[in-house]
């Protein structure tokens, strides 16, 4: 597909960058880089550089550099899927403003530890560089959850032709390493055997083969040790990334070609010298919109095409278990444990779980906002039954936090009415978010011999959305999931979207949970769940028909 480099709005206004940072940050209500952005260096590579790491693994980086006056912790951002990233933030040297805005109060900060940022599609030797440079310690992720290319039994997918064309340029990248190095023999010293072999790499296309080509050309490079931080909503999202990263390179000593000594002496490296740490991270981000840029340019003076907007609060725990050097994130208010397990679990069941409910139940009920659907009552009560009924007896209270408080707090971050977090945003990639948010919690609950009946009815919240596609008064729902096509016609073998009605829920519910991408056996074959599902499904339909 062509590479999109549609600037957000083309205009002639200056924009933020080193040369008016100053100037901007003099003006009332801002506040600039807490460390002097020309001074610091590329520390990081980051994989997915969206609005989230912006507003969050980005502001934390900041703050510990301000904490410590260390200059070595700058970031490379690497967009995979669109140039846009690169055209918001290269003219404006990395600078972007973060908007923070409470219930009723906004500041605005400029953040300046993006040191770069990356497009693989023309630079992937640029990235397999920095991920290769003794001075990078951390690698960090937020490709969100399709991003991680898992197949339906959570392995990698194989059957991806990007996943596939980044393993057979690995293949290559050994072979060719190998040879350079036979060739060469002892006359080229260090640096010259180990460096980069060919001058402009295959563009990596996927995450996963991208983070193996980077580890293999590290691994080339000297091998530092190196730590691979997954900061996006997957259960156990370290050991989960380890395992895609494994299962990458068995598959690549099976392709045509490989040498497989040279992937197994590259396996036991990653063994030896890469951790991959879980994490929990947490900030609502929602996608900017151009009122905030112009609330944003008012403010400054200058146009900031890569701003981001953000609630206050912000939350990350991380394992402890680093490779090599790392940020004083603790020095930022991060959290480093042992045991990120429990943060884990809470927040996912119960923050992303939450508002999976609400997004589905609220824009199948006309709310755009997150804001609107946990103002309404009814919604509202299904919120708290799932977060008190079904999801806090699955948990153990992460030490110091007390769970039904942290329910509330979810509800009153929700309740935000300035963030404009719409439903749709948090709606989409349904098949990949359902099985963390929902599912893990129905199955302790139906192991417990308890039918959970608000995860029942977020559930059939989804089933409805997708079935329909539109809202009670019949504005249009877009699906945006990677598996939209199959699961619309997984929905369309019982009704068409216009047609479905109360009569067709047990049919339609039937239907859906046999998609096996998002519902294990256990869940799809338990009758007590299913018929929950079923009533639900049938009281959203009925909506329908009222309006
Ligand atoms: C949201 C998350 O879009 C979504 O699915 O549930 O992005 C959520 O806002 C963050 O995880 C909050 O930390």
């Amino acid at each position: 597909d062509p590479i999109d480099r549609t600037p957000t709005t083309p205009r002639a206004s200056r924009r933020l960058s080193l040369d008016t940072c100053r100037e901007v940050s003099q003006r009332p209500g801002v506040t600039g880089p807490a460390v002097d952005p020309r001074a610091v260096t590329v520390g990081i590579v980051h994989l997915g550089i969206g609005a989230f790491h912006r507003a969050h693994q980005a502001v934390f980086t900041e703050d510990a550099a301000a904490a410590t006056g260390e200059t070595r912790w700058g970031i490379l951002g690497v967009t995979q899927r669109s140039a846009t990233v690169v055209e918001q933030l290269v003219p404006q040297d990395g600078l972007y403003g973060v908007r923070t805005v409470g219930t009723d109060s906004s500041s605005l900060r400029v953040i300046g530890s993006v040191r770069g940022v990356a497009y693989p599609r023309e630079e992937t030797q640029r990235v397999l560089d920095a991920i290769a440079a003794p001075t990078t310690h951390v690698v960090t992720l937020t490709v969100t959850e399709k991003g991680y290319t898992a197949g339906p039994d959570g392995r990698l997918d194989l059957s991806d032709g990007d996943v596939r064309g980044d393993l057979d340029a690995l293949v290559g990248e050994i072979r060719g390493a190998a040879a350079l190095a036979r060739q060469t023999g002892t006359e080229v010293q260090g640096a010259a055997t180990t460096h980069v072999v060919v001058e402009d790499a295959v563009p990596a296309r996927s995450a996963i083969g991208l983070l193996v080509r980077g580890l293999a050309a590290r691994a080339r490079a000297g091998g530092e040790p190196l730590t691979v931080l997954t900061c996006d909503n997957l259960l156990d999202n370290g050991h989960v990334l380890e395992g895609l990263v494994g299962q990458a390179l068995d598959a690549a000593a099976g392709v045509t070609g490989a040498d497989p000594e040279q992937v197994e002496r590259l396996r036991a490296w990653v063994h030896a010298s890469v951790t991959f740490p879980c994490t929990m991270v947490d900030r609502i981000v929602p996608a900017t919109t151009e009122d905030d840029r112009a609330a944003a340019e008012a403010a400054t003076g200058v146009r900031d095409e890569g701003l981001v907007v953000a609630e206050p609060f912000m939350q990350w725990v991380i394992e402890d278990r680093f490779a090599g050097p790392r940020p004083a994130w603790e020095l930022a208010g991060a959290t480093l444990t042992d045991d990120v397990a429990p943060f884990e679990r809470a927040k996912l069941r119960m923050l992303n779980g939450t508002h999976s409910l609400l997004a589905y139940l609220g824009s199948i009920a006309g709310h755009r906002l997150i804001a609107d659907a946990v103002a309404d009552p009814a919604l509202l009560s299904a919120a708290r039954s799932l977060l008190l009924d079904d999801v806090i007896p699955t948990l153990v209270a992460p030490e110091g936090l007390d769970l039904a408080a942290y329910a509330e707090s979810l509800l009153e971050r929700f309740a935000n009415p300035a963030l404009g977090h719409t439903t749709t945003q948090v709606a989409m990639d349904g098949s990949k978010k359902l099985p963390i948010r929902f599912l893990a919690t129905a199955a302790d609950r139906l192991a417990a011999g308890a039918v959970p009946d608000a995860v029942a009815q977020g559930v059939a919240g989804w089933v409805v959305f997708v079935a329909a596609g539109r809202t009670v008064t019949g504005e249009p729902l877009r699906l945006d999931d990677p598996i939209a096509d199959e699961l619309r016609a997984a929905a369309a073998e019982v009704a068409a979207p216009d047609e479905v009605a109360p009569a067709h829920a047990e049919a339609l519910v039937r239907r859906m949970l046999a998609v096996e991408q998002v519902f294990p056996a256990e869940i799809r074959d338990h009758a007590g769940f299913r018929d929950a599902v079923v009533a639900h499904a049938e009281r959203l339909l009925a909506g329908y028909a009222q309006h």
